[in-house]
């Protein structure tokens, strides 16, 4: 019986602690383009700075790479539980919700806090008509989210920043735990065609969206993610 309760409370606790962290991009290692944090818990707080590129409960690592990305081909975000985590330990399975995806164009992508205007969004994997979740795929994906960089883009530095809403408690408010680190990249060969429209961050979230506020457990079909549409050349 003691034994039993113990497991249990085992159990509950890593449930509890299995949050997830982007600790790398296109391969590189963890940290080295991108600004990692110390403890891979969420922010909750949409109006807060650390909704950008994480910070606050979370301090991240600065780091002095800025990564080359060709617009137009695939960039692959690995998330991982923690730093040290393996293929295997991506986040826990009931942590279900969109995966997403942003970039900036910053004229330093080492030293901008990326707080404010300029945000637009890449990417955006939410609920399927079979009732899976972008989190659902990124586990089964070994952590890997893939995003295409867009190639009618300006050339230059940018901030990516993957995001992923786990909506496990969003069914209360402010229960919506974010999870989200920004890369470093340099951009080459962007036709500059088109320029995005782009939104604030913080701003672009409020605690009372639809797709924050949201409760996972009602057998709801649909979903819709917060933040602008996915920018499309
Ligand atoms: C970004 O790429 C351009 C084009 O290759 C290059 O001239 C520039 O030095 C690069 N900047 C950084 C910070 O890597
Ligand atoms: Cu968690």
């Amino acid at each position: 019986m003691k034994f039993s309760t113990s497991l249990a409370l085992a159990a509950a606790a890593s449930t509890a602690s299995a949050h997830t962290i982007f600790v790398s991009l296109n391969g590189g290692k963890v940290g080295d383009g991108v600004r990692v944090p110390s403890y891979d818990g969420p922010i909750t707080d949409v109006s807060s700075n650390d909704i950008v590129c994480n910070g606050g409960p979370n301090p991240t690592q600065k780091t002095s790479t800025i990564i080359t990305v060709q617009a137009g081909s695939s960039a692959k975000l690995t998330w991982r539980h923690t730093l040290t985590s393996t293929a295997s330990d991506v986040i826990d399975a009931s942590h279900k919700g969109p995966v997403m995806a942003y970039m900036k164009k910053v004229s330093n992508a080492a030293t901008d806090s990326g707080v404010g205007s300029g945000w637009f969004k890449i990417a955006e994997d939410g609920l399927d008509s079979s009732g899976k979740w972008g989190v659902d795929r990124l586990i089964a994906n070994q952590g890997i989210q893939t995003v295409t960089i867009p190639q009618c883009i300006a050339p230059g530095q940018y901030l990516l920043r993957g995001e992923l809403i786990a909506l496990h408690g969003a069914q209360s408010a402010n229960g919506a735990q974010f999870y989200m680190e920004c890369a470093q990249i340099n951009v080459t060969g962007g036709s500059a065609s088109k320029t995005p429209s782009s939104v604030s961050l913080p701003g672009a979230y409020k605690a009372s969206d639809p797709g924050i506020l949201y409760n996972l457990y009602t057998g709801q079909k649909t979903y819709t993610a917060p933040g602008p549409s996915v920018f499309k050349c």
